[in-house]
C-alpha cells in the first residue's frame, strides 16, 4: 500500500511537470510567433524617399509635414554625389526641382503636391500603405 502511494505521488509529480513543460512550450511558441509578427510588420513599413538640397525651403516644408506625421524617411541630398540629381529626374519623369518625394516608389511630386494630397485626405492612406 505504501509502495502504491509512493508510485502515485511519483506519477502525479511527473504529469504535473509534463504539464508545466507544455505550458512553457506554449509560452515560448507564443513569444516566437509575436516576434515573427513584429518582423512582418517591419518588412511592410512604408518606404518614403525625399530628394533634397540643404538650402531649399520647400524641402524643409515637406520634411516638416513628414515629421508631423511621425513617419521615417530616407533623405537623399542631390548635391552629395554626382549622379543623384539625374537619378531623381529619371524617377520623377523629368522633374528637376527639389524636393521630389516617393512613397513606396510611387512618385508623389514636390512639396506642393504632397500638401495638396494632405488637404484632400489622400496622404495618410499612402503613408499607411
Ligand atoms: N512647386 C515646387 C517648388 C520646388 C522648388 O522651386 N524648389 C527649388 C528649391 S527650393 C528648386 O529646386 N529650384 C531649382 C533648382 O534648385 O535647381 C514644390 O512644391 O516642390
Amino acid at each position: 500500500m505504501f509502495f502504491r502511494g509512493v508510485m502515485y505521488a511519483f506519477v502525479k509529480g511527473a504529469l504535473t511537470n509534463r504539464s508545466r513543460e507544455l505550458d512553457l512550450a506554449k509560452v515560448v511558441n507564443d513569444a516566437i510567433s509575436d516576434t515573427q509578427t513584429d518582423q512582418d510588420t517591419e518588412i511592410r513599413m512604408t518606404k518614403i524617399e525625399i530628394y533634397t538640397t540643404r538650402t531649399c525651403p520647400y524641402c524643409l516644408r515637406a520634411k516638416a509635414l513628414l515629421q508631423e506625421k511621425g513617419v521615417g524617411y530616407k533623405e537623399i541630398d542631390v548635391n552629395s554625389a554626382p549622379n543623384l540629381r539625374q537619378d531623381m529626374m529619371k524617377r520623377a519623369n523629368g522633374g528637376y526641382t527639389v524636393p521630389q518625394i516617393f512613397i513606396n516608389d510611387e512618385h508623389i511630386g514636390g512639396c506642393d503636391e504632397m500638401y495638396a494630397l494632405e488637404r484632400a485626405g489622400k496622404l495618410d492612406p499612402k503613408l499607411a500603405s
